[in-house]
């Protein structure tokens, strides 16, 4: 008995650490501004059967629409209520989508929206995603409800009610960000209706959240509301598993605010990750590939059982926010795919894949004034359908990063290696590197001018494998360059600098 609820006592600690993905299946992806019926099509027909974890989703729930800009993404971040009704569907469409994406074992992770409402100008109406009424001048939003004592008003002690100063933590938890209207979230009624919403998503079947501007909330005040949340549906996880939570805390270092106060709440986005590594592999400052041998903590990051992380994301893919310039996108193909390579082949923290939409970017002075610019859309402002051509890319101007070849196999390369570590370092003291995990994994990047010619150890299995960049295996053939493992694992690799792709990966599930 004691030592049941020793282990009861432990799965309750690590639980909201945990994805709760499918065992081997090791990745979620982000399928930004999609239409819940676009997902629950793209969980049966493409994420099951290459093995994705999860699908992290747009805000489900009710927004103020924005005219002026015209529909920018961003109109999602400003709520009007928990009704989930937006333009990637209503509530019958996201329970089908949660229904039929679970039952094919890939999971929806919910974008929770809970640090604030909408804008202070947003004005009074019913100009809201669902037609609910509101009056952001008046911090009313009935259909909640939420009055102005749900508010931080009081609270904020800055001229103007904004966060003027990052370095001061009570601006930033209790001030407006950029005239969001703050939640009061010490008290328990506004913490009741936010946990409120997030059950009523765990009663649908969704398996964890992404919490926004989580660097606005306080640690305890989060705790409160997480505190209340429901285990997840029987249907389809264990009895008595928590909700996963990762936080949204851009901390690039140089703030007062650190993404470690948030670990007793659940993982945290790494956002140095994609910075960092973005640097990295456009050589900017001098770096080079060979600084990555001790990638991970040894760069100062986050333990790597509470990072969440990514090349790119749906704020930073548009040259602002965390990162800026160095991030890289799908806008920079080739060295993108080595950089989400690098990522899913290393065995640092929890991997979100990026999947987006094409915008025309238009820069002037160095910033894309375009980059408010919401999904594909119809005159009317619905968000236009996600539709695939033969070739199995995607139309429309979805970008559909996770359906690249590389990217794709990548993905299934880290379910592959699962659980091993990281082996066989070698590096040529410049942009030539490669490692591999155990025995089941290896992958070679070279990101020189100069051609890669080399026998390296690799620690798999003797045998004939197929590179899983340049092509994959398909029946007992392989579409891409083939690579010989001898009796002592070691292998011959040559990349050409000028290759489409210049790295090579091979796994155990790709040998011929
Ligand atoms: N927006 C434009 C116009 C309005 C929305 C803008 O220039 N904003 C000021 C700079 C970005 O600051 C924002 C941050 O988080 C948000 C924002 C936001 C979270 C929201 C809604 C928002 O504007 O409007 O739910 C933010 C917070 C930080 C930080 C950096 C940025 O270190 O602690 C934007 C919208 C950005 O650029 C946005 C929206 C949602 C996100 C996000 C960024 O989840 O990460
Ligand atoms: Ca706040």
């Amino acid at each position: 008995m004691r030592i049941f609820l020793l282990l009861v006592a432990a799965e309750l600690c690590w639980a909201q650490y945990n994805p709760n993905t499918k065992s081997g299946r090791t990745s979620i992806v982000h399928l930004f501004e999609w239409r819940w019926a676009d997902i629950a099509l793209e969980c049966e027909r493409y994420l099951a059967p290459n093995g994705f974890g999860g699908v992290q989703i747009s805000p489900p729930n009710e927004n103020i629409v924005i005219t002026n800009p015209w529909r920018p993404w961003w109109e999602r971040y400003q709520p009007i209520s928990y009704k989930l009704c937006t333009r990637s569907g209503n509530e019958d469409e996201f329970r089908d989508m949660v229904t039929r994406c679970n039952n094919v074992g890939v999971y929806i992770y919910v974008d929770a929206v809970v640090n604030h409402m909408c804008g202070s100008a947003g004005g009074a109406g019913t100009h809201s995603t669902c037609g609910s009424y509101f009056n952001a001048g008046n911090e009313e939003f009935p259909a909640v409800p939420y009055s102005g004592w749900d508010f931080n008003d009081g609270k904020c002690k800055t001229s103007n009610g904004e966060i003027q100063d990052y370095n001061d933590i009570y601006q930033v938890r209790d001030c407006r960000l950029v005239s969001l209207l703050d939640l009061a979230l010490e008290k328990d009624y506004v913490r009741s209706k936010i946990a409120e919403y997030m059950n009523h998503l765990i009663g649908i079947g969704v398996a964890g959240f992404r919490i926004d501007a989580s660097k606005h909330m306080w640690p305890g005040d989060m705790k409160a509301f997480l505190d209340k949340l429901n285990n997840l549906h029987t249907k389809w996880f264990p009895e008595g598993a928590r909700p996963f939570i990762f936080q949204e805390v851009i901390d690039l270092g140089g703030e007062a605010i650190k993404a470690s106060d948030y670990f007793v709440n659940g993982r945290v986005t790494e956002f140095k990750y994609g910075a960092k590594l973005g640097t990295v592999i456009r050589r900017w400052n001098g770096e080079k590939m060979t600084y990555l041998k001790n990638w991970g903590e040894g760069w100062g990051f986050m333990p790597s059982d509470r990072a969440l992380v990514f090349v790119d994301n749906h704020d930073n893919q548009r040259g602002h926010g965390a990162g800026g310039a160095s991030i890289l996108t799908f806008w920079d193909p080739r060295l993108y795919k080595m950089a989400v390579g690098f990522m899913l082949a290393h065995p640092y923290g929890f991997t979100r894949v990026m999947s987006s939409y094409r915008w025309s970017r238009w820069f002037e002075n160095g910033k894309d004034v375009n980059d408010w610019i919401g999904p594909p859309s119809n005159s009317d402002g619905s968000t236009k359908t996600v539709t695939i051509n033969p070739d199995t890319t995607c139309g429309n101007d979805w970008v559909c990063e996770h359906r690249w070849r590389q990217i794709r196999n990548m993905v299934i390369f880290r379910n592959v290696v699962d659980g091993q570590a990281f082996t066989n370092w070698w590096d040529n003291n410049s942009n030539q590197v490669a490692f591999g995990r155990g025995n089941k994994g290896f992958i070679v990047f070279n990101n020189d001018d100069w051609n890669l010619s080399e026998t390296l150890q690799t620690g798999l299995p003797a045998g004939t494998y197929c590179d899983v960049i340049s092509g994959q295996k398909e029946g007992n053939s392989c579409t891409g360059i083939q690579i010989q493992v001898n009796g002592d694992g070691r292998a011959y690799f040559q990349i050409s600098n000028s290759a489409e792709d210049p790295f090579v990966a091979i796994h155990v599930n790709a040998k011929l």
